[in-house]
């Protein structure tokens, strides 16, 4: 099931629920070498939302700003390679919304426990808005907020749940997004807790 949320966002419906073992299992792989962990923002704001990464590059917040680091600050290791079986739903699903060509250089792995949540920003680290970003969400359900160009324009809200795939590219690509805090509950393959995995072309 394909549905359009906005010009240039689509969201696939549970497209990758039936490759979560395999998604879960290649996370697990990625944050034994490089620990999820809560980074700091140019603020000084602790993040409620663990993150890890991998791929060539890597989105990386501390008090001097945000970048794209091919190296975890954390570990001074090389981040771990993207995952085959994380490309390829990347990649399927890009195709599936018209971005045939789309070679994700970096993964954000998002980690949500009840209570954590994403403020309202827009994605502007990567060089090139002509790539989209692919996301896919796992575990316990979010509601999804999707607002405008601009920081004040109304927000719809979404229920992003296990295995729903999302792509955001064209002019939803600078919009404005955040997920609101995460409800307590247990998923049953999951556990008491969201992944999200986001695509990007970063380089
Ligand atoms: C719409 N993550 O990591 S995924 C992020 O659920 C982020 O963890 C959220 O926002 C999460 O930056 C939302 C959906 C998403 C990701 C990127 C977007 C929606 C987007 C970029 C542009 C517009
Ligand atoms: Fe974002």
């Amino acid at each position: 099931a394909q549905e359009n949320m906005a010009k240039g966002a689509i969201l696939l419906r549970g497209q990758a629920v039936a490759r979560a073992d395999d998604l879960l299992a290649a996370i697990g792989k990625v944050s034994a070498a490089s620990p999820f962990r809560n980074m700091v923002t140019p603020g000084g704001h602790v993040m409620s939302v663990a993150m890890t990464n991998c791929g060539q590059a890597g989105w990386v917040t501390d008090r001097s700003g945000y970048r794209y680091d091919g190296i975890d600050p954390q570990t001074g290791q090389l981040l771990p390679e993207m995952p085959e079986s994380l490309l390829t739903v990347a990649t399927e699903a890009a195709t599936k919304a018209g971005y045939p060509d789309f070679r994700p250089d970096a993964c954000l792995i998002n980690r949500y426990e009840p209570g954590a949540r994403l403020s309202l920003h827009q994605d502007r680290n990567e060089r090139d808005m002509a790539n989209p970003i692919v996301s896919v969400s796992l575990g316990l359900p979010a509601t999804f907020q999707f607002g405008g160009l601009k920081r004040n324009d109304p927000v719809k809200k979404y229920a992003l749940l296990h295995g729903d795939v999302a792509v955001w590219g064209g002019p939803s690509r600078l919009c404005y997004h955040g997920v609101m805090m995460l409800k307590d509950g247990e998923h049953p393959v999951v556990g008491r807790m969201r992944l999200n995995l986001t695509f990007r072309g970063a380089l």
